[in-house]
């Protein structure tokens, strides 16, 4: 399909074709954070937004899906489509129950609106403090969203820097309703995982009601090597990460594919070889059935077999 919006300069499409997984995932998996842009000409991207990603629909994210072996999608609203849900709305309608949303909300949003979201499948909002993708997140505006969703039992989704979490950890604490984190709450791979800002993350998740997505190896990474070229031990500085909350919160893990991958610089990952990476941070079969299947079930499905 055309689209009226060029892409951001240097941009990088999702890979295509990717392999087959060596991996074969547990039945019942769940991608729990992957995203869905655009088309533009169908939906277009927000005035606000820092970048213009090229499309990747949900056609894409359900073939991606099936080709995995994955069960189930959580669609989280990606900063491109601002507040404007129907992207992500539209294809969590599209699954037949098969994919969850993440959405963004501003303060004024209103109950009825709130209600037909969760009615759609919409089960929390996501909170970004990243400064490349979001102009400012305003606490008072923020806590006044998380006051409105915890009556339906939904949860908030911060994604945010780990060298940020002492300013913000007070603020996260202080939300009523339970907390998600995106990739691992991106340490800084060069420091220790034994370090004393990977330590902070993990003292944060202890002490809180918080999962954590074990993903994002790929744009963490900074050694590698990339999932490219069949390599079936890929981003070796991001295990030992992964592998620390897999061992510690067993049941508070999540994965998530991650793609179409926004704003990846280097390059752009074998979505299969992702699925190879799994068994190098959730090592035994427990451990990956908590982590691909038990868990996000537990937090999206609840009370539906996987
Ligand atoms: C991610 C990561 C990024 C982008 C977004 O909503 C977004 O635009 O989440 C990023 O650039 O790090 O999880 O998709």
């Amino acid at each position: 399909m055309s689209t009226q919006f060029a892409k951001s300069p240097g941009w990088l499409d999702c890979y295509q074709n990717p392999s087959t997984p060596r991996f074969v995932l547990p039945a019942g998996t769940v991608d729990a954070h992957c995203h869905v842009f655009g088309p533009g000409a169908e939906f277009p991207f927000a005035p606000e937004r820092k970048y213009t990603p090229g499309d990747a629909d949900k056609r894409q994210l359900f073939a991606l899906r099936d080709h995995l072996g994955v069960s189930r999608n959580v669609i989280v609203q990606a900063t491109c489509h601002g507040a404007d849900n129907s992207a992500m709305v539209d294809a969590v309608q599209a699954s037949a129950g098969r994919a969850r949303g993440i959405a963004t909300v501003r303060p004024d949003v209103t109950d009825a609106e709130l209600g037909r979201l969760d009615e759609a499948g919409v089960r929390g909002v996501r909170f970004n403090f990243l400064k490349r993708l979001v102009s400012g997140a305003p606490r008072e505006e923020l806590a006044t969203i998380a006051e409105k969703i915890a009556p339906l039992g939904w949860h908030v989704v911060i994604y945010f820097e780990g060298a940020d979490l002492e300013g913000l950890e007070e603020f996260f604490s202080s939300l009523p309703t339970p907390l998600v984190v995106d990739h691992m709450g991106r340490p800084d791979l060069t420091k220790p995982v034994d370090g004393p800002e990977f330590s902070r993350f993990l003292r944060f998740v202890h002490d809180n009601e918080v999962w954590v997505k074990v993903s994002g190896p790929e744009r963490l990474s900074v050694t590698g090597p990339p999932a490219l070229d069949g390599e079936q031990h890929a981003y070796t500085d991001a295990v030992p990460f992964g592998r620390r909350l897999v061992e510690q919160f067993p049941d508070r893990v999540l994965w998530g594919t991650d793609w179409p991958h926004p704003n990846l610089t280097g390059h752009m990952p074998d979505d299969g070889l992702l699925v190879d990476y799994i068994p190098q941070v959730a090592v035994t079969p427990e451990q990956q059935s908590q982590l691909l299947v038990t868990n996000p079930m537990r937090l999206y499905w609840p009370g539906e077999p996987a």
